[in-house]
């Protein structure tokens, strides 16, 4: 039939036929996303106009914070691999990366360079050892970078796994698609509403495709049935509505979840959160009178691959009101920072990633001192006059390879 059709309308005919009868099916489709089986993977949404996180559990209840900077591109995954999924995201200014290992407010727990301007990112397990890390897809090469090696605070640098796959103006989601604990990639095509996905991680026509979607849905994908597939959910802006199917081909939602508002973007994970405000939704954007002042991570400065080491063997950076002395301090690799206590008022020096802390000192007589081994910007504050990110007094310390 289907081959007929195609005879005599033309393929882009048959797709805007599909396309219209998938569309007015989705919308009535079936049971609430309460329904499902336990240990399940839940949807998040995220507002990125002022970074806040608002996670769905099993029980449709809703747990938020913020995390992150407006205009970061949320990308959640399993970091540690404990089980749990917690916040990334993708800052396509500085190329960034940013993770936290918790779903709860509070800083990044890692940071790394990974990427270009215009990246989109991607999570998952790409070599099925149990933690996930990062993808990125470059839309102007039409190629996946997955990393399979952890961040660690360093530049990421070459991608362990990349090839090409996709037209412009795809958009990238991931999955297990096969449920072989190997993590894929996919493909949603806005112009024509299909999602496309290989079963392998290399170059090659697709070994799916089915239509999910319309052109302004934000598709992704996750273990709606605890069974160890991932199939797709997508967001609907217009509908404020998430749409989940169970399985990996063409047909209606099997649940939906109206939540959220409609300039959110999806996640999806095990959050293993208890609790929470019920889920509202709204058409229109956020007012934001949530404050942004808890905003966690930080504008980091572009690669510093060519940064001059400014500082001898030991750096020291003078702690004066309120003010730290060489704000910006480039050091190399095994080299260490010596922060001296001068003002008269209480200051700290404290990691925005929470790698160290000097904890409130005074002078004349403190001092801390760290080495640092591994290459990296790595930005700093005090916790009395400044914030993480940049605020007020903080300070970066920049290591270079020799
Ligand atoms: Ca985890
Ligand atoms: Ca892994
Ligand atoms: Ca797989
Ligand atoms: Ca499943």
């Amino acid at each position: 039939m289907g081959i007929l059709i195609r005879r005599w309308l033309g393929l882009d005919v048959l797709v805007a036929l599909l396309a219209v009868a998938t569309f007015i099916a989705l919308i009535p489709a079936g049971q609430s996303n309460a329904a499902g089986p336990a240990g399940r993977d839940t949807v998040g949404l995220v507002d990125i106009d002022i970074a806040q996180w608002n996670l769905a559990n099993e029980d449709d209840l809703i747990t938020s914070f913020i995390f992150g900077n407006p205009g970061d591109l949320p990308v959640a995954g399993d970091w540690n691999g404990n089980g749990t999924t917690t916040p990334g995201l993708y800052r396509q200014s500085d190329g960034f990366w940013y993770g936290r290992n918790s779903n709860t407010q509070g800083i990044a727990d890692f940071s790394c360079f990974a990427g270009d301007p215009a990246d989109l990112p991607v999570r998952g397990d790409w070599d099925g050892d149990g933690d996930e890390n990062l993808g990125i897809y470059r839309p102007s090469e039409q190629m996946f970078y997955l990393f399979t090696s952890s961040c660690n605070n360093a530049p990421m640098g070459a991608a362990q796994i990349s090839f090409l796959f996709g037209n412009p103006g795809d958009l990238p989601y991931s999955g297990d698609f096969d449920g072989d604990g190997v993590t894929e990639v996919g493909l949603f095509r806005p112009t024509t509403g299909f999602v496309y996905y290989r079963n392998t991680l290399d170059t090659g026509i697709a070994d799916n495709a089915f239509f999910w979607g319309d052109p302004a849905d934000r598709v992704f994908s996750g273990d709606w049935t605890a069974d160890g597939t991932d199939t797709p959910g997508l967001f609907r802006p217009s509908a404020v509505t998430s749409f989940f199917r169970n399985t990996n081909t063409q047909g209606i939602a099997d649940s939906t979840f109206p939540f959220g508002r409609s300039n959110w973007l999806p996640v999806s994970g095990k959050w293993n959160l208890v609790g929470g405000v019920p889920a509202t939704t709204s058409t229109t954007a956020a007012t934001t009178t949530t404050t942004t002042t808890t905003t966690t991570t930080t504008t980091m400065a572009t690669t510093t691959t060519m940064a001059t080491v400014n500082c001898p063997p030991s750096c020291n950076v003078e702690v004066d009101d309120n003010k730290f002395v060489m704000k910006s301090v480039v050091i190399e690799v095994g080299q260490s920072v010596n922060w001296n206590w001068v003002g008269g008022n209480p200051h700290s020096t404290t990691s925005d990633t929470g790698i160290w802390n000097s904890e409130v000192k005074t002078a004349p007589t403190s001092d801390f001192s760290r080495t640092f081994n591994s290459a990296g910007v790595f930005p700093y504050f005090c916790s009395v006059h400044g914030s993480a990110g940049g605020g007020g007094m903080s300070g970066t310390v920049t290591v270079v390879t020799p």
